[in-house]
């Protein structure tokens, strides 16, 4: 029997047309066999983490199901990230996308390839604001991820579209 496990995405960028790029990797990301996109946030402008001196990000999560390991889906992140022909010179600097596995399942696991949960994601409102879209009741930790994205500062993250079907028109 295969198991079906659900994983949530973040992706992002800052470099080129993001909103395309990300809508392409979650076109790949579909079009995979294994892979089924479920649920895909609104696309928000956040000011940038880590090098402040850089453009703002579109940022976007998403919910897959997968027949895949967590291993193989960060190897199909990956591809849809080079397909986006993805640059990163500095680290915490400019990139065109990332695709980065957020949660896997209940799996915790803390490999050079892959941490998961992603060791950084609470912190981040880039990530938990448009989590919450999707997920509002999944459990982070001690509480669900409403109310983590209810005590975070998001005032200046902003939302660009409602509309939840943006990256299959893209
Ligand atoms: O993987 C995170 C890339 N990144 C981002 C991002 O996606 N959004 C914002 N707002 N800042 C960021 N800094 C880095 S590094």
């Amino acid at each position: 029997m295969t198991t079906v496990s659900k994983a949530w995405l973040g992706l992002g960028g800052n470099i080129g047309d993001v909103p395309t790029a990300m809508a392409n990797a979650l076109q790949r990301l579909d079009g995979d066999a294994e892979i089924t996109v479920t649920a895909v946030s609104p696309i928000y402008k956040t000011p940038p983490w880590g090098v402040e001196d850089q453009p703002w990000f579109h940022n976007c999560c998403a919910e897959v199901e997968t027949s895949l390991t967590p291993e193989q889906l960060l190897e199909a992140c990956q591809e849809a990230e080079r397909e986006g022909k993805r640059e990163r010179i500095v680290r915490w600097g400019p990139r065109t996308i990332d695709v980065d596995i957020l949660l896997f399942d209940g799996v915790e696991q803390n490999e050079q390839r892959l941490t998961l949960p992603h060791p950084r994601m609470l912190e981040r409102a880039f990530v938990i604001i448009p989590l919450a879209d999707i997920a509002p009741n999944l459990h982070l930790k001690d509480k669900p991820c409403q109310i983590w994205a209810s005590e975070m500062e998001s005032s200046d993250l902003e939302l660009t579209s409602s509309n939840k079907h943006w990256w299959k028109e893209a």
